[in-house]
């Protein structure tokens, strides 16, 4: 059924810059935090050594508070903005001061258990690897939720991975467009302009960024100046599947004191994305932080929450049905905006489109909840979306047209994923 699984592992190939994968040439030329990750569970299929290589690269980034960031730029390349010296962070190895969703330890979890299963597993490499990741969940606790509440914040748009989703755009109405750094993007020379954030959205980005910076990048101070402060269910959902995971390597690994810490941390979180159910929208919702205000605003993020959650039968039930509702009429699902929200856009990025990554969280979730057969039709649509327009970065759900940049990593990592 997948035919173009040697295309897929081609554009790995071709996106390798030696131990680590662009998510695409020039639009992206660095290594992003949860492109590698999903990247890493592609290569697992196929290529056990280069998988670990994979998470061992981004993890080469590690600050010393624990924080994974979300770019590591381990050549220099001037086809991105905003490139390291905007980014001020001093890092041995220059990265970017923010990070991005947690996929880490589900990636290794992945490899662990496909090299058990086929004799290839290294000891020494899942160890290092598992270590990596319990300083990075440890710091998303401390730094992201001081105040143990269990969910964690973002405290910029690019932390979510869904940059210009629509669930930002109140919190995100009141930051400042104005920077100290001068915004030259380079993506709109690589990509339609109508497919990318709007200059406004740059401008409140590198505003953030620069307030980040004058901040030193410490966690702390950037807690109090932040003028963005999501508590996001989907990073939340994610942190705790991976915690899950981190929690079964914990165990394998003779880790047990490790392994009731995890528990501990998951249980809260699982509690607190349980409290963000909204029976009368059928979905999950984030909290702004500053407003103290739900996040209303329709996206994906509102069901990733089934990929970390056993939810009952009528939750289960009823967030389906509502996937369902979205899916009327889309030619490739899964969008990643309620298609009658005045903020829809098909072409616009995180604003409709319909993403490979996203399906494949959403299939495990739906999967987990008791809902099989809507898992098989979303990963039918996604390979079909694929097969008919190629690695595409996204897919117009009510074109099925391929957008964004082409021969994308985490397409094709999506792509042999789901074949299994
Ligand atoms: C900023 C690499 C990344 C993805 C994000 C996606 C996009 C960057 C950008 O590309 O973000 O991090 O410059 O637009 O939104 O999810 O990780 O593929």
């Amino acid at each position: 059924m997948t035919k173009y699984i040697d295309e897929a592992k081609a554009i790995l190939a071709a996106n390798d810059r030696g131990g680590y994968t662009v998510p695409t040439d020039r639009l992206y030329p660095f290594q992003w935090n949860w492109d590698s990750a999903f990247v890493a569970m592609g290569f697992a299929a196929y290529d056990i050594d280069r998988a670990y290589r994979e998470l061992e690269r981004l993890a080469e980034g590690q600050w010393t508070d624990g924080m994974i960031p979300h770019i590591v730029f381990h050549q220099p390349s001037d086809s991105y903005f905003p490139g390291p010296d905007v980014w001020r962070t001093n890092h041995v190895i220059p990265t970017s001061g923010i990070t991005q969703p947690p996929v880490f330890a589900m990636a290794l979890r992945k490899i662990y258990e496909t090299a058990v299963a086929t004799g290839s597993v290294e000891n020494k490499r899942t160890l290092t690897l598992y270590e990596a990741a319990l300083k990075w969940h440890r710091w998303w606790y401390s730094a992201r939720d001081p105040e143990g509440t269990g969910l964690v914040a973002l405290l910029h748009p690019w932390e979510s991975g869904s940059d210009n989703s629509p669930a930002w755009d109140v919190a995100l109405a009141r930051v400042a467009t104005t920077t100290e750094t001068p915004v030259v993007r380079k993506d709109i020379g690589h990509v339609n302009p109508q497919m990318r954030p709007r200059d406004e959205d740059y401008g409140r980005f590198i505003h953030l960024l620069d307030t980040y910076a004058a901040c030193g990048w410490d966690p702390v101070e950037q807690w109090q100046q932040a003028e963005f402060k999501i508590a996001d269910i989907q990073t939340s959902a994610i942190l705790l599947k991976a915690g899950e995971d981190l929690h079964y390597l914990a165990a394998v690994l003779g880790r047990a004191g490790e392994a009731d810490e995890i528990a501990v941390l998951n249980e809260r979180t699982r509690q607190a994305l349980k409290a963000q159910w909204r029976s009368h929208l059928s979905r999950f919702v984030s909290r702004d932080l500053l407003a103290g205000e739900d996040v209303v605003a329709a996206t994906q993020a509102g069901f990733i929450p089934l990929l970390a959650l056993d939810l009952d039968e009528a939750t289960a039930d009823a967030a389906a049905a509502e996937m369902r509702r979205w899916c009327k009429g889309m030619k490739v699902v899964f969008p990643t905006t309620e298609p009658l929200s005045a903020s829809f856009e098909a072409k616009r990025y995180w604003r409709g489109p319909a993403w490979a990554i996203i399906n494949w969280l959403l299939i495990e979730g739906l999967h987990r909840n008791g809902h099989a057969g809507f898992a098989a039709e979303l990963r039918q649509s996604t390979i079909s979306a694929i097969e008919t327009e190629g690695f595409a970065e996204y897919f117009d759900p009510k074109t099925g047209e391929g957008c964004g940049g082409l021969g994308f990593s985490w397409t094709a990592a999506a792509y042999i994923a789901l074949e299994k």
